[in-house]
């Protein structure tokens, strides 16, 4: 099981799915389902409750899509942990749906940030460019609305959309997992830092989905859970224009798009200057956060 005590770097994590998929051979799967551009195995841990059921809804979960922003492998961790090893209190949770979780989309990036005090803050992937520059970002990256919002053309940007949709193995990979679960998807959610808001759809435009009520009254429930239990404040919205910029590219809106029906961009809480909360800062911040997604499964398996 993995503490709250330090950042894990994507070796550690990926032994830590391993271990558990071989210590619960009955309830817990892995698969690898890609390769970051500098060769690191992309991994999904399947979480079930063991009674073999094929075909249950599914919750599918990623972390680590921008490098700098720790606290999300982190959180998605701690939901590990709590999934597998707190059935009791989570019994429900796993009763008709199943969790797929990538904690680490961008390895490359994740690692280029433990180096050094001046990589620290990097946001993209590490796949050279046409240019000098180095990386994509891989949340502008996806083939729905790609490069028309909130994206650059320019290589040397952080919010390079690459040289076209889906130019990067990582994001490949999310847009591959999002369509071969989305028969049985409810929920897509994606965890970001920093800003402590539940966003959805959609994120490319002002324009709100015909579903937006639904949208609402899940991100709703996370919130109140987490005011609730910590007193931290989640605002909650539409992308666009909670977050005060359209930005298209972006996986929300992608598997939103494709299918499942609630589609959230997570943005943990604000530690340390912004993206890095101090290692003391991990506990509480992501039993924080499992409060607000176990509350939005809660109205997800309700409702669907
Ligand atoms: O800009 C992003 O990719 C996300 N914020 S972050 O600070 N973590 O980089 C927000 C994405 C919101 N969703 C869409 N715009 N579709
Ligand atoms: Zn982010």
């Amino acid at each position: 099981r993995l503490g709250t005590e330090r950042y894990y770097n994507h070796e550690e994590i990926n032994q830590f799915i391993e271990d558990l998929a071989g210590e619960h051979p009955r309830r817990v799967f892995l698969k690898t389902v890609g390769r970051s551009y500098e060769g690191r195995w992309l991994k999904t841990i399947t979480i079930t409750n063991g009674d073999a059921r094929r075909n249950k809804n599914v919750i599918l979960v990623d972390g680590g899509f921008h490098a700098r922003e720790w606290i999300s492998p982190a959180a998605a961790t701690y939901l590990i942990n709590q999934l597998v090893y707190n059935l009791e209190d989570n019994a429900d949770l796993l009763l008709d749906f199943d969790w797929v979780i990538l904690p680490v989309v961008n390895p490359d990036g994740y690692e280029y940030t433990q180096l050094s005090e001046d990589t620290r803050m990097w946001r993209k992937t590490r796949k050279p460019s046409s240019s000098d520059c180095i990386g994509t970002d891989p949340n502008r990256n996806f083939d729905f609305h790609w490069n028309e919002e909130g994206a650059s053309d320019d290589p040397c940007d952080n919010i390079y959309a690459g040289a076209k949709p889906f130019s990067e193995p990582e994001a490949l990979v999310v847009g591959d997992l999002i369509h071969s679960y989305v028969d049985r998807g409810q929920m897509y959610l994606t965890l970001h830092s920093y800003g402590s808001l539940i966003l959805y759809p959609w994120g490319w435009t002002a324009a709100v989905p015909d579903t937006e009520e639904d949208l609402h009254e899940v991100a709703a429930a996370g919130q109140s859970a987490i005011q609730e239990a910590t007193g931290t404040i989640y605002k909650i919205g539409p992308s666009a224009t909670t977050i005060n910029y359209a930005a298209s590219g972006a996986s929300d809106d992608y598997a939103f798009n494709a299918g499942f029906p609630i589609s959230f961009t997570m943005e943990l809480p604000f530690g340390g200057t912004g993206f890095d909360p101090p290692a003391s800062d991990i506990d509480s911040i992501v039993k924080e956060t499992w409060v607000g997604i176990a509350a939005m499964a809660r109205k997800v398996i309700q409702k669907y």
